[in-house]
Parts: structure tokens; sequence; C-alpha cells
């Protein structure tokens, strides 16, 4: 159990939370001296930062983009707070770890770079007075962090992130930053879970405290009229007529939390709530007990200058394009995102597959070179193993713990292409799934998604998984182009058939599959990286997925072209995507609208 609440913050009559976006101090530390010399009160000879934001992409030098170590940040802030408030500091995300200081006190550490940090600066902070928060942090990486790479050291002694994974080393603190102040018997944590019957639905509920007085608990529909109530910790509320929330029809109630004692409101917090199931029953994915199947992409953070920095119009204009093509679901690949996409995938009715950051497990400067040619590092044999898997654990935690009351989350994936071939990376992920199960109150399915070593007859983890999510790069890396593409369909439907001789009954999801894409190249007979080459092989691809009847779901990679560190495989970053950076429409995504539309 998290220590911490990360509930989203609010403002309401027992809660404020103040924003601290926008320019921050920031300096580089390359020497790590920073402790030393006492920047943790005050940072000398700053620039300004932007917050949220990645700070690699406002640069206009090397050094600066491609910084790699210790750096810091500082923020001035007035703190209007109550004598017995409680205060706390709540960053989105600061990547990939950092240390807290408020009025040169140090607060907390945090590790990971794609959850919420929270720390309660209470003593720390001055009320009714200004002060400040230093915040130190870190982007190296190694194998022993989630996700895990390796840092190169220059002759002149600079450091560069040798990430093993395809998307750029973005960091900072790249999500928004609140002032929180609660009252000191508070609200927790509250876990939420569904029963349907017939037309009326049961809402379970359980509500954590740190205190005894009593709670009490109602559903507002989305008029605001109370439809259920309930007195007590955990119970049950009873729904007549419920309205469900369906994909891409999504309709929400308030869950309003209160403590009380006698009439008086000790804390209160509100949340949205979509009431619905999720079932696996054989090769069916059942939502409602209705089939889906999942139409989609696996996406990034990812945007011209703002790097992994939140930004609600980039949000919103990804929304409108994945509900132009039809889409219905998209994996959070390869981390989990900021808050904010999964409050507003609730309200347009998508399907998320959550994941942690769990991606770069198999020593190798981009996993899918080594994919490729069939590498095995003996990941999972090595000494940073014990943590690496408390890490891993620590992360599943608390991605589960933020997540878990989200209509949108239907699945929560536990990790991205590692190897799987020993007893050894078999043995690590029995422990992470049995780590996440108890966690989550609505008992979703866990999975992950797997790379073309992971074979029907070698991979030793997919038994762990409830349903199959596999990446597969059939005329791509593997047999590409023009004419090689019919010998990538044979190939892929061999390994299908493979599959589907082991009547393993359950659902497969293809979460990645694509063509590096250059929107500006046509070619007649298609050529790899044109347009018309991206279209021909979505095609292949179809005709395989549509032969077998266990296939449930397609989320192509990716939805938009996206940044990765430089390399002669690369042309200014990933080009799979059916989007431009900029989330313009490539040919192939006219193609995946019509199919969508029908299926
Ligand atoms: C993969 C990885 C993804 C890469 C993709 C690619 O298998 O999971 O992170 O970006 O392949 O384009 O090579």
């Amino acid at each position: 159990m998290l220590e911490y609440s990360v509930l989203y913050p609010v403002n309401n009559c027992a809660r404020t939370a103040a924003s601290l976006d926008g320019m921050w101090k920031f300096s580089f530390d390359p020497e790590s001296k920073g402790v030393q010399d006492g920047w943790t009160e005050h940072l000398p000879n700053s620039i300004s930062m932007p917050v949220p934001a990645s700070f690699a992409d406002v640069f206009t030098d090397h050094a600066s983009r491609d910084y790699c170590g210790d750096f810091w940040y500082e923020k001035e802030f007035f703190l209007h707070a109550g004598e017995n408030d409680v205060v706390e500091l709540r960053f989105g995300s600061v990547a990939h770890r950092c240390t807290v200081y408020v009025n040169g006190t140090e607060i907390c550490s945090h590790e990971g770079g794609f959850l919420p940090v929270v720390c309660d600066i209470t003593k720390a902070a001055k009320r009714n007075a200004l002060n400040t928060v230093v915040v130190k942090v870190n982007n190296e990486l190694n194998e022993s962090t989630l996700p895990c790479g390796s840092v190169m050291t220059l002759t002149s002694g600079k450091k560069l992130a040798a990430p093993y994974f395809d998307f750029f080393n973005y960091s900072g603190i790249q999500r928004s930053v609140y002032v929180v102040t609660k009252p000191q018997e508070s609200i927790v944590d509250y876990d939420t879970s569904f029963a349907i019957n017939g037309k009326d639905a049961d809402v379970c509920y359980s509500v954590r405290t740190n205190g005894s007085h009593d709670v009490a608990v109602c559903l507002k529909d989305a008029e605001g009229n109370v439809v259920a109530q309930s007195e007590g910790a955990s119970g049950v509320l009873h729904v007549t007529d419920a309205k469900l929330w369906n994909v891409r029809n999504a309709y929400l109630y308030q869950l309003v939390m209160v403590i009380r004692d006698g009439d008086t409101v000790i804390d209160s917090y509100e949340a949205k709530l979509g009431i619905r199931t999720i079932r696996i029953d054989g090769t069916k994915i059942l939502v409602n007990d209705e089939p889906v199947y999942l139409k989609g992409f696996g996406k990034h953070e990812d945007f011209d200058i703002l790097g992994r920095g939140f930004n609600y119009s980039i949000a919103k204009r990804d929304y409108e394009c994945m509900k132009w093509i039809n889409a219905n679901c998209f994996r959070t690949s390869h981390y989990p995102y900021a808050d904010e996409w999964y409050q507003l995938a609730d309200e347009e009715g998508f399907l998320i597959i959550d994941e942690v950051p769990a991606v770069g497990m198999m020593r190798s400067t981009r996993n899918f070179v080594k994919a490729g040619t069939g590498g095995f590092t003996h990941f999972f044999e090595t000494d940073t193993v014990p943590e690496l898997l408390k890490n891993h654990k620590q992360q599943v935690e608390e991605m589960i713990t933020r997540d878990k009351n989200h209509p949108s989350v239907f699945s929560f994936s536990l990790f991205n292409e590692p190897e799987t071939t020993s007893k050894e990376a078999h043995d690590y992920f029995k422990a992470v799934f049995d780590h996440a199960r108890p966690l989550d109150p609505q008992k979703r399915p866990l999975t992950g998604a797997f790379e073309k070593n992971s074979q029907p007859e070698l991979c030793q983890v997919y038994p762990l998984c409830d349903f199959l999510c596999l990446n597969r790069y059939y005329g791509w890396y593997i047999s590409g182009g023009g004419t090689a593409i019919e010998e990538a369909e044979l190939k892929f439907r061999d390994e299908m058939d493979r599959w589907s001789k082991k009547n393993l009954n359950v659902p497969f999801v293809f979460t990645e599959f694509g063509t590096d894409t250059l929107d500006s190249m046509h070619k007649l007979p298609s050529i790899m990286w044109s347009q018309e080459y991206q279209e021909e092989y979505y095609e292949r691809n179809f005709n395989v997925f549509d032969s077998y009847d266990f296939i449930t779901g397609e989320l192509t990679w990716n939805f938009a072209d996206f940044q990765t560190t430089e390399g002669i495989m690369r042309v200014n970053g990933n080009k799979k995507g059916v989007f431009t950076r900029n989330r313009q429409p490539k040919a192939s995504a006219f193609l995946l609208k019509k199919r969508w539309e029908n299926k």
C-alpha cells in the first residue's frame, strides 16, 4: 500500500489545489556539486525553463539537448493555508528521479519518471508567506531502472544517455505541479468495482482515510442528481436504471466521498465514475458483456518542442484524430501517461491498455535490432535483477493505485518486449504478476507486449498473461520490401498457425505493427518508406488478422511520428506514425478509417 495519496488534486470545500505551472529557474549540474554548493536553498546562475515540459528541445545546442546527469529546478510560491491544513506538493511526474527541498529542507525522493511524486511539506512550508521549492533531478538510466538503459561517457567527460529503447530520453518536470492543502484527517484513496444486474448496477466502494470519523458516499448522475447514497467506509451503492459507460459512448457519474463529524464536513473528494464491467471469455474481450474488437494505436507522449511535456491542446487533437479514424483504444506505450490523458479517455469512451515503464529489458541500444537478429543477452541473469524487480513492483503498484478507478483503463500491461525465453525471465515476471494481481480491485486482465523472439515454442512468459499482445513487423524488420512482402505474409501465417495449434483460448491483440513512412514520399510500385508501402503493408497484415478468429484487436505502431535517439535507422525520429508528428494524416490513415468504420 502506498504511504502517500496519489489522488488527482481538486478544489472543494475542504481542499485547495494551486498550480505551480509556468516558468521555473533551471540549472545543469554536470559535476553533481549542487548539494555541497548549497543549491538546495537557491540555484545560482539559473536560466528560465517552462513547466510542464521536457528541457531538451527548447535548446539550440547539442550539449544542452542531450544533457545527461543532474539538473535542478526552483520556484517560489506563496502559500495560502490554514494553521491546521496539511500541505503537499504533487508533481504529475519528474523524469527520472528527484529529491525535493522546501526552504532548504530535504523533503522526499522519488524513483521513476512517469508517476506522481507527492510529498508532505506541512512542517517545512511557511504559511501565508513566500516559500521556495527546489528539485534536484537526474535522468541517467541503468539496468535496474525503469525504463532500462545505460550511460555513455565521452572522452571529454560528458555523459550521454544510451537508452535500450526507441524513444528519446526526454526528461524534466514534464507534468503539472500543484500545491495541495487538505485537512489532517483526509481521504487517502478509494476503490470501486461493479456488478450489473439487468437494468440496475451495484457500485461496490471502499474509501481509505487516515482517521476514524464516519464516511458517507453518494453517487450523482451527469445532471448532478443524487441517484444513490451509502454510509460507511465501504459498501454498495445500488443504482436503478444505471447508465453504463460504453466504448465510444461514455456516461460518467460523480462519486462524492465525505468524512463527517456529525454535520461538519471534515474532508471531501469527488471523482468521475463510469459503470462498466470488463471480462475475458475465451478469445473475447467483453465490456459490459459485449465483445469489443480493439482498434487504435500504440502512442507516445511526444510533440515538437514540448518533448514529453503534457499539453491539453495536443491531447485534445490526438483524441479528435482518434475519433475521426474510428479508433476505440490505445496503449500507453511505454509508460503511464499524465493523469489528464485518462480523464479525457473516460469522457470520450476510449479503452486504454495502461503500461508500466518496463521497456528495454534486453541489453541492446535498440531492442528491435536485437529482436530481429534473434539475439539473447541473459538480461534476467545479472546482479541488477533484484533492484530492477524492486523498482518494477513499486512502479506497478504506483500505476495501479493511480489509475484503478478510470473506466477507460481495461487492462494493465506489465512489460514491453523483454527477453522471455529463459526460466529466469519466467521467474522474474511471475513475481511481477503475483505482485500486481491483488492490487486491482476490478481484477482487470493483465498482459504485456511480446516481440518476435517470443515464439509459441520458446516463450516462457505468455502463460502469465490473461490475453496476449504481440508486436510483429512482418514486412518491415522481417522480409521487408516490395516483392519480399509476399514472403513476410507466409512467415506471419506460419507463426500464427503455430500459436493457433496451442489452442490457448485467449484473445490475441496486435499491439505493434507498422512501417516507417515519410509523408513526402510517393512511389509506384511502392518501396519501403513510401506512403504506398505503408498501405500495402497494412492490407497484408489485415488479411492475416482476419484469418484467425482469436485475434481481437489491432493497435498499429504508431499513432504519430515521434522523436528517438539519433542513428542510422532513424531519420529525425521514428516515422511509423499514421499521423505525422504534427498530427496530420498520412495516406494510410484513410485506409484505417475505412476499415475501422465497419470493424
Ligand atoms: C518495437 C518497440 C517500439 C519501437 C518499434 C519500432 O518493437 O516496442 O518501441 O519504436 O518496435 O518502430 O521499431
